[in-house]
């Protein structure tokens, strides 16, 4: 059997894509909160604070602050061995600056990870998934400020020590590693809570707010360790990899320093210290980070226990004659794969990637790694009778799998789990959009809010369900 006895089959989530309830149990706004709708094209706009007026898709989602008893019991139907779900640290810090949690969050969590340890369902939990309390934001600039770093560690603790008897597997920042393109105002927002204002040199605050995350994790990690050695705490890397377009040497070493700007933040995650890559780029571009020694000291006292990662396309770079150094640019040199199918959405379909990833992962850090999204948003469509017939979820899903159990098989990478990406259909990160749909679980709610909410199993359900039975060996 290609995947091991205790393999972690399940699926993943993120707090502010599908809980709602923005306002309740004393939770305070997040950066998700004040994100406006978009769509495909169509940017989702950032508001100063929640303005009357606008649609901002999170408030509401699809109401598993509610509901989450009926979601957790049809995980279990399909046989789940894992949820991984994201703490929603305003639930808990309702403006990230407070000295005391909020009860009534740390109550919601409780309940919740109970009601998935009833079904035997392990939860797997991300401590900052694009949710970082608005009030530091406004208050810090994100993680602009060194300060953060502290609010972040608090935050952590109050979680390993009120749930890490019910919680193993833990991270810290999802893709932290999404903010490498410093052009998108929408990643360095998601990621750090970073807002730009003229002037801004937009790389420099990026290199500058990951190193105080990459520190925050670090001490959480600690931290985690010192509270409960039992606990596992994994980085997230959004692992899109990327092949040179050609063989063409130029195109090569333009892939390698490519990677490098996309992965750096794994190596400081696994190794305890910046490549000498990041130090020489650095150097060249003039940017002098606040880096301490103790900031040293806390890197390498705090390396991840595995790597989580998330996978859904690859891309391709190429090089060009204005860049002999080979010095990647993600919105010049980046591009589709023209041998690949595409998503309604752009993404290209690459089944082949995710063994590729895999191992690229394990090549370099020789950690066990959990993937925890790969999933495909697409347009469902409800029939008369109520059914969804989402045969092209089915045959994306199954063809990655059978690329993932290649790279178990074939080339021995250490796996602990794979949980897809939603199970229930939710809110867009990218879009916030309701129609780009991932689920096995199909929610009735439009991109305008209307819908009754109510859950209906599509065709997909029935198919995970034995895929988790058969754990992986059967994928028709
Ligand atoms: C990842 C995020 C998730 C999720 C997923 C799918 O980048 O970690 O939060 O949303 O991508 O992306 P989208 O929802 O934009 O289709």
């Amino acid at each position: 059997m290609a995947f091991r006895n205790d393999f972690l089959w399940g699926g993943a989530v993120a707090a502010h894509q599908l809980e709602g309830g923005w306002q309740e149990g004393g939770k305070g706004p997040s950066v998700a909160d004040v994100m406006t709708a978009g769509a495909h094209g169509i940017p989702r706009r950032i508001t100063d604070g929640v303005l009357p007026g606008e649609n901002y898709p999170n408030h509401e989602a699809i109401d598993f602050y509610h509901r989450y008893k009926e979601d957790i019991k049809l995980f279990a139907e399909m046989g789940f061995k894992a949820f991984r779900t994201s703490i929603a640290w305003t639930r808990i810090f309702p403006q990230g600056d407070e000295e005391k949690p909020n009860e009534e969050g740390l109550k919601f969590y409780d309940d919740l990870f109970d009601e998935c340890l009833k079904y035997g369902i392990e939860p797997v939990v991300t401590l900052a998934h694009f949710e970082m309390p608005f009030g530091l934001v406004k208050k810090y600039g994100g993680f602009r400020s060194r300060e953060c770093i502290d609010f972040f560690v608090r935050y952590a603790k109050v979680c390993f020590e009120r749930f890490g008897h019910k919680v193993k597997y833990w991270m810290t920042f999802n893709e932290i590693n999404n903010q490498c393109n410093y052009e998108s105002t929408h990643h360095l927002f998601q990621d750090s809570g970073l807002i730009i204002g003229e002037g801004d040199n937009k790389e420099a605050l990026m290199y500058q707010a990951a190193h105080y995350e990459l520190v925050a994790s670090a001490l959480a990690v600690a931290a985690a360790h010192e509270i409960n050695p039992e606990l596992k705490v994994g980085c997230m890397l959004s692992m899109s990899p990327l092949y040179p377009k050609t063989c063409k040497p130029a195109d090569v070493m333009t892939q390698v320093n490519a990677m490098h700007k996309r992965f750096w933040f794994g190596e400081v995650h696994a190794y305890g210290k910046y490549p000498a890559y990041i130090l020489k780029h650095l150097e060249r571009r003039n940017i002098r980070l606040d880096i301490t020694d103790d900031d040293l000291a806390a890197l390498k006292a705090g390396t991840v226990d595995y790597v989580g990662f998330s996978y859904y396309a690859s891309y391709v770079v190429e090089s060009n004659e204005e860049n002999p150094a080979y010095d990647y640019n993600e919105n010049r040199d980046i591009s589709n794969n023209p041998y690949l199918p595409k998503s309604d959405w752009n993404w290209t379909i690459d089944p082949t990637g995710i063994r590729y990833a895999l191992n690229w992962v394990y090549d370099h850090f020789r950690l066990p790694m959990f993937i925890v999204e790969n999933g495909f948003g697409a347009i469902d469509v409800k029939e008369e009778d109520g059914t969804v017939n989402d045969q092209y979820r089915i045959d994306y899903l199954a063809a990655h799998i059978k690329a993932m159990k290649e790279a178990v098989e074939y080339d021995g990478v250490d796996l602990l789990g794979y949980t897809m990406w939603s199970p229930i259909d939710i809110v867009s990160a990218s879009t916030g959009e309701m129609k780009k749909r991932y689920g096995f679980i199909y929610v009735d709610k439009d991109n305008e809010g209307n819908g009754t909410l109510e859950r209906s199993p599509k065709k997909s359900f029935e198919w995970y369900k034995n895929v988790i039975a058969t754990n992986g060996e059967d994928l028709q």
